[in-house]
């Protein structure tokens, strides 16, 4: 697998629109690769293939995730918006052999984010809230720090995410707090 091949893999069932984000997310995060010195080849096919599982139905993903031995069944008990990144993880493992822990953890957490991110998760993470299609107000001030400060940058859209979240009554999944809260200690 190459970055090449993920995104011809990506483009096979995702619709235009949505494979027109995955590259512009493979775009942006080679480019914070390069900046934070990070694996080139292991961000870009995570990129490439972060939204695999997006256009799959809800039956399908809740099955992919309950047949995991991989995969928290909490997942199922959120919102319906979790299940790809993890459920896509599963998929590629199982369909392309990647066993890459790097790659894989960054498609798994790219909604939720965790603790203890790797540099490559943080990449991926940050590259899909800030890929040059999104206008959201926060947006901009992430892009400027995501050349600043990568932590702060994550820290910073996490928050956006826990406060929108919490507007609009939704459920927020721990993973999400727990990043939140180890990238706010100092
Ligand atoms: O797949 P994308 O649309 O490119 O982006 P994504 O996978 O980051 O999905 C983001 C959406 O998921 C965003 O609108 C917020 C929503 N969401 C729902 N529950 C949670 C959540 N995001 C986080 N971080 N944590 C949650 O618990
Ligand atoms: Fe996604
Ligand atoms: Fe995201
Ligand atoms: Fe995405």
């Amino acid at each position: 697998m190459n970055v090449e091949m993920a995104l011809a893999e990506s483009k096979k069932v995702l619709s235009s629109k949505r494979q027109a984000h995955v590259e512009r997310v493979t775009e942006e995060a080679l480019q914070l690769a390069k900046l934070y010195h990070a694996d080139q080849e292991q961000v870009g096919i995570a990129a490439a293939l972060h939204d695999y599982a997006k256009e799959f139905d809800k039956a399908f993903l809740t099955k992919t995730i309950e047949s995991s031995v991989h995969l928290p069944k909490d997942l199922l008990l959120f919102n319906e918006e979790l299940l790809h990144g993890p459920a896509g993880a599963e998929l590629i493992r199982r369909k392309f052999n990647i066993e890459e822990k790097n790659i894989l953890h960054s498609i798994r957490y790219h909604t939720t984010g965790r603790a203890r991110m790797s540099l490559e998760e943080k990449i991926v993470f940050l590259a899909d809230y800030i890929e040059p299609g999104r206008d959201f107000p926060a947006v901009y001030k992430v892009r400027e720090l995501a050349t600043e400060d990568l932590n702060e940058a994550c820290r910073y859209s996490l928050r956006e995410t826990i406060q929108f979240l919490m507007s609009k009554n939704q459920l927020i999944y721990p993973d999400t707090f727990h990043a939140y809260n180890e990238l706010t200690k100092k």
